[in-house]
C-alpha cells in the first residue's frame, strides 16, 4: 500500500443502533410502530476522519454488520468494488441463516433474500466510506460519483392516512392530528406545501376501501390542480381494482405504485392501460400517454429486472439505495432503467438525515432522474445530526462540501441509542401489524389482493 492509500484505510469501524420516533403513519400491513429501528454507520480511517452511513437497523441488519464491521480494518475506503465479495465472505452465513426467501414488512419492500439482506447491509458501508473518503481528499460524495448533474433534487410530500397519537400514549406525540379521510388528507397536504414547498403529492392508500382513497386522491386534485400526485396501495389490490382506480383517477395520477402485487399482475395491468413501449408506445391510447406504473415492491433487485422490463410490467422504478446496494449500484440501476426506456426515482421508508443526504448525493448525479424523489424525512422530527437538512421549495440543495456534507451529534446519537438499549425487544424489529394489534388485538396483515 502506498502512504497515500494508507492514509484511507480504516483504523476502527462504530456500529450504534438506534430507535427512531415515529408517528401513526396507516398502511395496508398496520400502522407504524412509536419508534422504527435504525443503524448509524461510523467508520474512521488511520488519519482519523470519520465517515457516516445509515442504514436499516432491524436485527437482522444487526447480525449482518457486525462481522462486516470488523472486516472492513485496515482496508481502503476507495475499495468499494471488493465490498460485496468481503460481505459475501464475512456474512453470507448469517445472511443465509435468517431463513428462506420471503418478503420484507409483509411485502412492502418486496422480496427478502438473503443476498438482498447483505446489500441493505452493504450500502450503509459504501456510503460511509463514501463519506470518508470525500472528507479525505475535500471532495463532495457526488463528486466520487462522477459530478452532480443538478444543484437542487426535488422531494414529493409523502402522506399518510394517520392516527392523532399511538394506541396506549407510547411514543412521542405531534401537532400534525389525524387525517383519516380526504379533508385530512387534504390539511396535511397544505401544511407540507406551506412548510416545505412541496408541489408533488403521494398518498400511501391500501389503508381504506379504494373508493376512499379514489375520493382522497380526487380532494387533492381540486385543492392543487395540475400537481403530480401519487396513490401507492402496496399491491393491495386485484388487477380489476387497480383497472378502475386507473380508470377513475387517470387524469390526475403522475403515476399508479404497485397497485397490485408481483410482476405478473403488475404486467396484466400495464397491459390494459395500453401500450407496448414505455411512456407511450406503440399502444398508447389516443389522445395521450398511458397512465404509468411505478415499484418498490416488484423489482427491489437486479434479478427482478429481466422479467419485469420484457414483460413491460413497470414503466417507473423507484430505487432505495439502501437495498440496492449503495449509491453506485443506484447508478447502475439507473443506467439500466435508461437502456429500457424505464423512469427511475426514489424510494423511502423511516430515515434520518444522514440518508436523506446520501439519497440526495446520488440523485443529483443521475440524468434521467425526472420525478420527485419519495421522503419521509418530514416525519422524523429527530435526527443525529448537528443540523438537519432543509427542503426549500420541495427540494434539498446538493452540497459542495467535502463528503456527505453532514456532521454526526453525539449526544443526539447517544440518546436515540440509550432508547434502544432500553427497549426490551418488542420495538427492535419493525413490524407494522404487531403495532396495530394495540388498537385491534384481532388484526392480521391482510393478504393479497386486499380488495
Ligand atoms: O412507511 O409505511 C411506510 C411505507 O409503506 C413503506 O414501508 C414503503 O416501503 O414507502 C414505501 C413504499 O413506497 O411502498
Ligand atoms: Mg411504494
Amino acid at each position: 500500500m502506498t502512504d497515500r492509500e494508507n492514509a484511507l484505510a480504516l483504523a476502527e469501524v462504530r456500529l450504534t443502533p438506534v430507535l427512531v420516533a415515529d408517528p401513526p403513519l396507516l398502511n395496508t400491513q398496520g400502522v407504524h410502530q412509536p419508534y422504527t429501528p435504525r443503524l448509524i454507520i461510523e467508520v474512521v480511517t488511520e488519519r482519523g476522519v470519520t465517515g457516516l452511513g445509515e442504514t436499516y437497523g432491524d436485527a437482522g441488519y444487526l447480525e449482518l454488520a457486525k462481522p462486516l464491521a470488523g472486516s472492513l480494518i485496515g482496508r481502503s475506503v476507495t475499495d468499494l468494488n471488493g465490498l460485496p465479495a468481503l460481505a459475501a465472505e464475512v456474512c453470507g452465513d448469517a445472511a443465509a441463516a435468517t431463513g428462506p426467501d420471503a418478503v420484507d414488512v409483509g411485502g412492502l419492500r418486496g422480496v427478502r433474500t438473503a443476498d438482498k439482506l447483505r446489500l441493505s447491509v452493504l450500502s450503509g458501508f459504501e456510503v460511509a466510506c463514501l463519506d470518508a473518503w470525500g472528507k479525505a481528499v475535500g471532495l463532495p460524495v457526488h463528486a466520487l460519483l462522477g459530478g452532480k448533474v443538478r444543484d437542487t433534487v426535488e422531494y414529493s410530500a409523502y402522506l399518510f392516512y394517520r392516527w392523532a397519537a399511538h394506541p396506549d400514549g407510547r411514543g412521542e406525540r405531534d401537532d400534525w392530528g389525524a387525517a383519516l379521510d380526504p379533508a385530512g388528507v387534504v390539511a396535511q397536504a397544505r401544511r407540507f406545501a406551506d412548510t416545505y414547498g412541496f408541489t408533488s403529492f403521494k398518498l400511501k392508500g391500501g389503508v381504506f376501501e379504494p373508493a376512499q382513497e379514489v375520493a382522497a386522491i380526487k380532494a387533492l386534485a381540486e385543492a392543487f390542480p395540475g400537481r403530480p400526485l401519487r396513490l401507492d396501495p402496496n399491491g393491495a389490490w386485484s388487477v380489476a381494482t387497480a383497472l378502475a382506480v386507473a380508470e377513475e383517477l387517470g387524469d390526475v395520477l403522475e403515476y399508479l405504485e404497485d397497485p397490485v402485487s408481483g410482476t405478473a399482475r403488475m404486467a396484466e395491468v400495464a397491459a390494459a392501460l395500453g401500450g407496448t413501449g414505455p411512456g407511450g408506445g406503440p399502444g398508447t391510447p389516443p389522445g395521450g400517454a398511458r397512465l404509468p406504473l411505478a415499484t418498490n415492491m416488484c423489482v427491489t433487485t437486479f434479478g427482478e429486472i429481466a422479467e419485469a422490463f420484457t414483460r413491460d410490467a413497470v414503466q417507473i422504478v423507484l430505487s432505495d439505495h439502501h437495498y440496492w446496494g449503495g449509491l453506485r449500484a443506484t447508478r447502475e440501476l439507473a443506467a439500466v432503467c435508461a437502456a429500457f426506456g424505464v423512469g427511475v426515482s426514489m424510494h423511502s421508508n423511516t430515515h434520518l438525515g444522514i440518508s436523506l443526504a446520501a439519497m440526495t448525493q446520488v440523485a443529483a448525479t443521475l440524468p434521467g432522474l425526472r420525478y420527485a424523489c419519495d421522503s419521509h424525512y418530514p416525519w422524523q422530527t429527530e435526527d443525529v445530526l448537528t443540523e438537519r437538512l432543509a427542503f426549500h421549495d420541495g427540494r434539498v440543495t446538493v452540497g459542495d462540501a467535502p463528503g456527505l456534507g453532514v456532521e454526526l451529534d453525539r449526544d443526539r446519537l447517544a440518546v436515540l441509542h440509550r432508547r434502544w438499549l432500553a427497549d426490551d425487544g418488542t420495538l427492535r424489529d419493525r413490524d407494522d401489524a404487531a403495532a396495530m394489534r394495540r388498537a385491534d388485538p384481532g388484526w392480521t396483515a391482510p393478504a393479497v389482493p386486499r380488495w
